[in-house]
């Protein structure tokens, strides 16, 4: 979703922008534009890529080191030059940035126009500009203060940052529902939507909170809410650093998280599975676990990649500990009145942290004074923060939009969560020994699926590159999988495909089934493998072309399907880890053939901040 940036101090504030600009693309955008303070606000916005931006910049001198930058991703009003951002005041003594939709745009917009306002834009935002500049009346009060009302005037979300033509030290910023942190540095501050334009200046961060408000100046900054009251706020060290959030060689983000996966999941597991010892902790939810033993339902929400996650927690934990589980579309899970009561506890799961949907779930079951925790990577994010605790996945910074090796690192913390509830009361000290090798055992066995299934894996996307319909069909435990498989090719290379239970395919997909659809089978040889390969016999009557991942010593497929991708066995509960890599290999390099660009596919965002 849209990303702001925003800079005050010593350095050529276009530069600071657009590096920064060019660091927010991940997250998903339509257009790009800055405004840099130099005696006079000079306002330059281009729809497109950053990159377009940069181009129309070559032939322009932009001095001055205080400036704001933005990235649109288009709500109101389609993506075109004007409706990029900065929006700036009509006689250009401010210019202003914003994330989050304002929700009584219409009826506000309305009125201005009564008052003889003119639009340039067809954005909600700029009835925020208008009505900055209505209270700020040419100065007859300061501009924090006329930024102070008209935040009180709007109804919806925003992150927003603010420049004024007339004063060389001043940058605003303020947030509802939108994220923003400031980057604190030496006589210079950032603003940013996340830390990733920022970690190369700096580590040192405020998290704003919701209602917050900030005022930079080169002397030092100070934090108030709307409503007027000064903050102390704390300074928190990030965890990133640069080289995270570098590409390191590889040709996208994407495969350098698929091919993460190894690491990321050693990082996860860290000071947690200690099979040696036959323990496994779960600091963050060390104080809640009697409270979710003996909870009457966990319920998941989520969304997307999340959402996929949450299901296989949904299996895990209700067949390793035995307590019901509910997931959630966390989309859904607020408009729909949901029943939380006495005994419920809530489970939202969010890479960002700042899923607009999962915190407005987080709200729902805090205001039913239902218990809440978390599953998020960005430490300090607001759904971090909002949860009573949670558990951080530490895979580092994603920034692919299709996400891959957040989903193992969700799942594989599910998994731990699983095990914690049921150690003592469902599985034996012997069982969990166990398991915790398996656990322990997987990174390991990511790096053998990574290193042998990468080359057949490019053959088959050679030959399916153009296929326009993909089946993915699993059971069990990788029924979530088949979800997430058909969710990563639909995302990065725009081929329609489904995720079935494996034997819902009768009820309906089988009537699809053709020679021109590829169906991928996840048939490992676990409880469900027998029923799988019936389903196998079922498509391949019908002449579909089956692409099956199963265990490496499994010869039994090879004369019914097409393609065989072998990968290592493990527990049945833990194979989601392994079977979804083929999966995220399959969609990267269909995608990649057919010339999609798969780190900023259309119309998505990487974290989606907007309901
Ligand atoms: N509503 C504004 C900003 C959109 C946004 O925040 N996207 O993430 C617009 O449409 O310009």
């Amino acid at each position: 979703m849209c990303g702001i940036v925003g800079y005050i101090g010593h350095r050529p504030a276009a530069d600071v922008l657009l590096r920064g600009l060019q660091r927010l693309e991940y997250r998903g955008y339509d257009s790009a534009g800055i405004a840099v303070m130099n005696g006079t606000l000079a306002v330059h916005k281009k729809k497109g890529k950053v990159q377009d931006l940069a181009h129309l910049l070559e032939n322009v001198q932009v001095d001055g080191s205080l400036g704001i930058g933005h990235t649109r991703w288009a709500t109101h009003g389609f993506p075109s030059d004007v409706n990029a951002h900065p929006h700036a005041n009509p006689s250009g003594d401010f210019a202003l940035v914003h994330n989050g939709i304002i929700e009584n745009y219409a009826a506000l917009r309305e009125k201005l126009v009564a008052e003889g306002r003119t639009f340039q834009s067809q954005t909600d935002t700029e009835v925020l500009v208008h009505l900055i500049d209505r209270l700020w009346d040419g100065g007859a009060i300061s501009l924090e203060e006329a930024v102070r009302q008209a935040l009180q005037l709007v109804v919806g979300t925003y992150g927003i940052a603010v420049v004024s033509a007339h004063d060389p030290d001043l940058l605003i910023a303020a947030r509802k529902g939108s994220p923003l942190i400031l980057g604190v540095g030496e006589g210079e501050y950032f603003i940013g939507s996340d830390a990733a334009p920022l970690v190369e200046y700096t580590r040192q961060v405020v998290f704003l909170n919701d209602g917050e408000m900030v005022v930079v100046r080169r002397s030092g900054y100070e934090v108030r809410t709307i409503d007027n009251v000064v903050l102390n706020k704390e300074v928190h060290e990030l965890e990133w650093d640069l080289e995270q959030i570098e590409k390191g060689g590889y040709e996208h983000f994407m495969l350098k998280e698929i091919m993460e996966q190894p690491v990321s999941l050693e990082n996860c597991m860290r000071g947690r599975v200690q099979p040696a010892e036959n323990t496994l902790k779960l600091g963050g939810l060390i104080h809640e676990m009697d409270r979710l033993r003996a909870a009457r339902r966990i319920v998941i929400a989520a969304c997307g990649t999340s959402w996929h996650a949450g299901l296989v927690g949904e299996y895990l934990i209700e067949s390793l500990a035995r307590i019901p589980v509910e997931v959630e579309y966390a989309s859904e899970f607020r408009y729909r009145n949901p029943i939380l009561g006495e005994g419920d506890v809530v489970l939202v799961i969010s890479q960002s942290g700042e899923t607009a949907d999962t915190l407005a779930a987080v709200r729902e079951a805090k205001q039913r004074k239902v218990p809440v925790y978390g599953i998020c990577n960005v430490v300090g994010s607001t759904i971090a923060r909002e949860t009573d605790a949670g558990v951080y996945l530490h895979a580092g910074p994603e920034i692919g939009v299709a996400s891959t090796k957040a989903f193992t690192a969700q799942v594989t913390v599910l998994a731990m969560l699983a095990l914690k509830l049921a150690e003592g009361r469902t599985i034996s000290q012997a069982e969990m020994a166990h398991y915790l090798q398996a656990l322990a055992a997987i990174p390991d066995k990511v790096r053998a699926v990574l290193e042998t299934c990468d080359q057949p894996i490019r053959q088959i996307a050679q030959v399916y590159r153009y296929a326009s319909n993909f089946l993915y069909l699993g059971r069990g435990y990788n029924f979530p999988v088949a979800l997430e498989g058909a969710l990563k090719l639909k995302e990065i290379s725009y081929i329609h495909a489904e995720g079935y239970p494996a034997a819902e395919m009768k009820h309906g997909p089988i009537a699809l089934i053709d020679q021109f659809m590829p169906v991928v089978f996840i048939a490992m040889k676990d409880s469900t493998y027998d029923k799988v390969v019936s389903n196998i016999e079922e498509v391949v009557a019908r002449k579909g072309s089956v692409i099956a991942i199963t265990d490496t010593d499994n010869g039994e497929l090879d004369k019914l399907c097409e393609y065989v991708i072998r990968i290592p066995a493990t527990e049945e509960f833990l194979s989601p880890l392994l079977t979804v890599v083929p999966l995220q290999l399959l969609s990267y390099h269909i995608a990649v053939m057919r010339g999609c660009n798969v780190d900023q596919p259309r119309n998505l965002a990487k974290s989606v901040t907007v309901e």
